[in-house]
């Protein structure tokens, strides 16, 4: 459950507004900019504001300016894009700024919001947060001085004298900021921060030092310590030091959680694709792949056995009386005989064979790799498979049978996918007319030249 308080502004944002509610956020919905200047100056603090760029409704940068004159540092979502880009950076400075454009599915808003929410929370001023400070010294009187200094500031810190007793400590306790003498018994502190870092990869390392020298400060570059204090050391800009290197390691602690709550948004964005695209391949009620889908896999498997010289089948299938079914059972009921036949389909088809609904109570079964001989022998078995087939429904057990059409590539005149399909409803409609409860190759019509005038 969300519990951050999202003030949004705008007519049009009522939608945007009940689906942050639905996501657990506390809303705030406000038609004009006047409006949300009296609600920002309320004593419950706002967690983000979401308006249009708009200045026309009294909205966009000049509403923001506003507002963060009385709530700095608020974070910002547009509902809309805009060019003026000039005026998003100069907004920009002054907090964090995101867009939504249109894109109003769930899981987008989700992330833009959270991630404003953590953008603007993380650069509040917050009094109880101190980073926590390991000081490597081998000097008694400045590891006493920085001691004093750095509890006088507020910080939380450990002083130790050699590497050893470091190396030792950061085993157990846990560091944001490591100030280690450059000069040291065991090792240089150099070395030393090298060493800590693959403890404390986030640490942020500042050396000591009372020689500085070119080369020791390149030295200190390459093992990534961040900053470079000479002595004597001055207690203002020893603490200015360790406030920029505390801001540094925020930043960089909110660049990897808002990079992490991306992945995860990624991630599920991508899970949702894939949903879709399953959904707009197959059909709602029998879960087969829905026509569009087959009559694409139908010409890409028409291209591939023209290159291969393999052969190609198709079934055409329909139920017998099927509106019978629905007048008698019932449509519910219907629907179940649907499923239950694609279930027989999937059961008694190969892996590689394309099962589908072709629309109502007609389906089609493309055969890869599949001769006439062998498309013959699937529609027989699966004529005989429905007819045996009781269907459980709810009134009981009801049967029912099939005709089946069956055309080839190896037929005569089939010069496309089109063709081939023409075939085989050809074959469907003289199997009904035989007496249903059948399977009809087009190709037996050929040689059977009364019933192939009927057609
Ligand atoms: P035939 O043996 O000649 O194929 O007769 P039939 O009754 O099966 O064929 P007809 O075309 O007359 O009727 C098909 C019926 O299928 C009519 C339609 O209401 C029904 N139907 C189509 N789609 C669905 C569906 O999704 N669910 C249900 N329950 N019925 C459907
Ligand atoms: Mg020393
Ligand atoms: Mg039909
Ligand atoms: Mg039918």
């Amino acid at each position: 459950m969300q519990t951050e308080k999202v003030l949004v502004i705008g007519e049009a944002n009522g939608r945007l507004a009940e689906v942050l509610e639905g996501e657990g956020y506390r809303v705030k919905l406000v038609k004009t900019g006047y409006e949300a200047l009296e609600e920002i100056g309320k004593r419950e603090p706002f967690g983000l504001l979401i308006l249009p760029f708009e200045e026309r409704t009294g909205c966009g940068p000049g509403l923001v300016r506003a507002v963060r004159e009385l709530r700095p540092y608020i974070p910002v979502v547009f509902t809309d894009m805009d060019p003026r880009v000039e005026e998003v950076l100069a907004l920009m400075k002054d907090g964090p700024v995101d867009f939504l454009g249109k894109h109003w599915q769930s899981i987008l808003i989700n992330s833009v919001v959270r991630r404003s929410i953590l953008a603007g929370r993380s650069d509040l001023p917050t009094s109880e947060e101190r980073p926590s400070i390991l000081v490597v010294e081998d000097d008694e009187s400045i590891r006493w001085a920085m001691g004093t200094v750095l509890e006088e500031a507020g910080f939380s810190c450990r002083v130790v004298s050699c590497p050893s007793d470091a190396l030792r400590i950061i085993q157990k306790e846990h560091f944001h900021i490591i100030i280690t003498d450059l000069h040291l018994p065991e090792m240089e502190g150099t070395e030393l921060v090298k060493e800590m870092t693959q403890y404390l990869p986030e640490a942020k390392a500042i050396i000591i030092t009372g020689s500085p020298s070119v080369e020791s400060a390149v030295e200190a570059v390459k093992h990534s310590v961040l900053d470079y204090i000479v002595k004597p050391l001055k207690a203002e800009e020893v603490v200015q030091r360790i406030r920029s290197a505390w801001q540094k390691y925020k930043q960089a602690a909110l660049i990897k959680e808002l990079l992490q709550g991306l992945q995860t948004a990624n991630a599920e964005l991508e899970k949702a694709n894939k949903r879709l695209s399953t959904l707009s391949i197959t059909d709602g009620l029998t879960s087969l792949y829905n026509h569009r889908f087959i009559m694409e896999c139908l010409s890409s498997e028409y291209k591939r056995i023209l290159r291969y010289k393999h052969p190609l089948s198709v079934l055409l299938l329909d139920i017998d009386n099927f509106k019978r079914i629905n007048d008698t059972y019932g449509h519910a009921t219907g629907d179940g005989v649907l499923v239950g036949l694609a279930k027989i389909l999937r059961e008694q088809t190969r892996q590689a064979d394309i099962v589908g609904r072709y629309g109502g109570e007609e389906f089609w079964i493309i055969l890869p790799d599949t001769s006439l001989a062998g498309a013959k022998e699937l529609a027989g078995r699966l004529v005989e498979e429905v007819a045996r087939h009781n269907f459980v429904v709810s009134s009981g057990v009801l049967n029912t049978t099939i005709s089946v059409g069956v055309a080839s590539t190896s037929d005569i005149g089939v010069i496309s996918p089109e063709t081939m399909l023409e075939h085989a409803d050809k074959a469907l409609y003289v199997a009904k007319k035989r007496g249903k409860n059948q399977a009809c190759c087009w190709e037996e019509l050929q040689a059977d030249a009364p019933i192939q005038s009927q057609v």
